[in-house]
């Protein structure tokens, strides 16, 4: 993309109405818009980095076996009647009315409506295990939508349910689910750390948060300092195994690590002191088993091996695919702007013509764009006629993990300077050995 024919509106001035960073960087890079509190457009470059992530969700559900599919976000008020929930929703319900009086909403969750398209089509253990997946928007009326995408009142979610036969199926479910999680994290440059939760308005004891560190964090979390220690990496993982499921479950989650929720100061003080830690955390996803309480309430049985009709056993599974953007930036950024990992960056790189108009520089720049994009990368072009100061801003505002400065003196010795915004070292190259080199790290890249 060429910057001169982009849509970046970023912002001079700081917006007063943003009190976290986060919130602040997505207004002033030109990520987002607010419409109405907690509602947001999302701007070319949120929408990037927002389709990023849902590809990275996609590819970490598909390859445990997951399946895709695309339910409406408005859903019919009888579903949620049948369940028990149209009332005990409460206030957080955004209900609506059609021409015809019929009662509708707008979904914050969709276990109702899943389990409606479950028991009209599945009658049989042998069509067990299942597990569907959509990535969709939510309304939730929450009392104080605040920070940005972090609290917001509609906001995208990638919602799961797994169907299984018993308890210990839906187990393993539950367990293949938090090793998925743990591997889309951690490719999102991000340490969420699962840590047992309480069920809310959705149910079920067994209930693992995800949170990521942070000061600006809602919840208040207790845990064992070693537990930073642990990372997934790129390990293979059977599925399919239930040994292998689990055994990623005991190792994540042996350790204490609790929310305000379930903390027990007592458990907690067992720990020698100096592993005890306190501290703030964004919760970007949970998993739940719930057992039979939708199956039975809506009559989704299934028939198992010796005939009789069983209610299926369910838990359900989501990630917060919008709020992720704000918990990486929490994570990620310093007083110039975001730092984004490699694995959600929006441009792979920005290249910065220091003196456009000059025949060679600019005959450089689009050499330098074309071999990028040959290589199957994504680049950003700063060709606009600006003062370089205010390009090398835009560029460490928007947070590229990689930057090419082209300019006349360097031509001269037929080199440009590769920087990487994390460090902010850089390094004199050949304009070719740039290309390679850049193509060499997002290689490595999951
Ligand atoms: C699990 C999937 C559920 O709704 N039903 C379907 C279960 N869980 S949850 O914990 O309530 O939400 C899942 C994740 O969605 C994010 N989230 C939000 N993001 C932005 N703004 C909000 N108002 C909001 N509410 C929830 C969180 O990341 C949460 O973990």
């Amino acid at each position: 993309m060429r910057l001169s024919r982009y849509f970046l509106p970023v912002l001079k001035e700081t917006p007063s109405e943003a009190s976290i960073v986060s919130h602040r960087l997505m207004l002033r890079a030109g990520m987002i818009k607010q419409e109405q509190a907690g509602i947001y457009s999302w701007l070319p470059l949120g929408f990037k980095v927002l389709q990023r992530l849902q590809q990275i969700v996609h590819e970490e559900q598909q390859r445990a076996g997951h399946i895709p599919l695309l339910m409406p976000t408005l859903q019919p008020a009888e579903l949620w009647k049948e369940s028990g929930r149209y009332d005990a929703y409460g206030a957080e319900m955004l209900r609506i009315k059609d021409r015809h009086d019929r009662d509708m909403l707008y979904g914050p969750t969709n276990e109702e409506m899943i389990t409606d398209i479950f028991r009209q089509n599945i009658a049989s253990y042998r069509d067990l295990p299942l597990t569907l997946y959509h990535i969709q928007w939510k309304f939730r009326d929450e009392i104080r939508p605040r920070f940005g995408v972090m609290r917001g009142r509609e906001f995208l979610m990638k919602d799961g349910y797994n169907f299984d036969i018993d308890m210990d199926a839906a187990l393993h479910a539950y367990n293949r689910h938090l090793v998925t999680y743990l591997r889309t994290y951690e490719r999102m440059g991000l340490q969420a750390i699962p840590m047992r939760a309480d069920g809310g308005p959705i149910g079920g004891d067994y209930t693992h948060e995800f949170l990521v560190l942070a000061d600006t964090g809602e919840s208040e979390v207790f845990y064992d300092s070693e537990i930073t220690d642990l990372k997934f990496g790129d390990r293979e993982i059977d599925f399919d195994s239930v040994d292998e499921c689990r055994a990623v479950l005991e190792e994540f989650t042996s350790r204490y690590a609790r929310t305000d929720e379930t903390h027990d100061e007592a458990l907690f003080n067992e720990i020698p002191e100096e592993r005890r830690r306190t501290a703030r955390g964004i919760e970007v996803g949970q998993i739940f088993y719930f057992g039979t309480k939708y199956s039975e309430a809506m009559g989704a049985t299934v028939q198992n091996a010796a005939g009789e009709n069983v209610p299926v056993h369910m838990g359900s599974h989501g990630i917060g695919v919008s709020r992720l953007l704000g918990a990486i930036i929490e994570a990620s950024h310093d007083d110039k702007g975001i730092i984004w990992p490699e694995g959600v960056t929006p441009f792979h790189a920005g290249i910065v013509n220091l003196r456009q108009g000059d025949a060679e520089a600019d005959a450089a720049c689009e050499g330098l764009y074309k071999a990028l994009r040959a290589k199957g990368l994504d680049p950003l072009y700063d060709d606009r006629d600006e003062r370089a100061g205010a390009k090398f801003a835009t560029m460490d505002l928007i947070g590229l993990p990689w930057r090419i400065t082209v300019g006349p003196r360097g031509l001269k010795n037929g080199v440009v300077e590769l920087t990487s915004r994390k460090t902010g070292e850089s390094t004199e190259m050949a304009p070719e050995a740039a290309v390679e080199e850049i193509a060499k790290i997002y290689a490595g890249v999951l």
